[in-house]
């Protein structure tokens, strides 16, 4: 099993409910460590970098300002098979396909609002990590 490093956003509506450390501790119990975490309000211009591959989706325009609504958590997780594990622990992007004890069935209010992302990708994961922190803030 390969150790492997993941990004993680605990999203606007979960900072509003004060769910980061519920979120966290579902990230923690799956057996993913967090290495890096800083609260920040993503600016339109960071959202709309980081969801450039939804530009031409139907969604994008309220994905990016449902993201600049509120703060949000962005942590680097690490563990092995960080990347399928965090995606497993999140659940469905809906909500309401989402399996029971996942953070999005707990936690998510809507599709839009789903509380967690996860890097789907380990080229993905490296993309995001290095838009959000550098490798010295990275503490394995
Ligand atoms: P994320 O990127 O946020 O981790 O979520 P995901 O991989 O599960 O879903 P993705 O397909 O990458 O979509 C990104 C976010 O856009 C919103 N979305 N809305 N209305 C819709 O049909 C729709 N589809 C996606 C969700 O908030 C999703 O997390
Ligand atoms: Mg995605």
């Amino acid at each position: 099993m390969a150790m492997e490093r993941t990004f993680s956003i605990i999203k606007p509506d979960a900072t509003r409910r004060n769910l980061t450390g519920a979120v966290t501790k579902k990230l923690e119990d799956a057996g993913l460590s967090v290495v890096a975490s800083r609260r920040v309000k993503l600016t339109e211009a960071q959202a709309k970098k980081f969801y450039e591959v939804h530009a031409e989706r139907p969604f994008y325009n309220d994905l990016v300002s449902f993201m600049t609504s509120g703060p949000v958590v962005v942590q680097v997780l690490e563990g092995e098979n960080a990347i399928a594990k965090n995606r497993e622990v999140m659940g469905a992007t809906n909500p309401a396909d989402a399996d029971a004890g996942t953070i999005r069935a707990e936690f998510a209010e809507s599709i839009d609002a789903n509380s967690v992302h996860g890097s789907d990708s380990a080229e993905n994961a490296q993309i995001e990590i290095a838009q959000f922190f550098t490798e010295d803030e990275i503490v394995g």
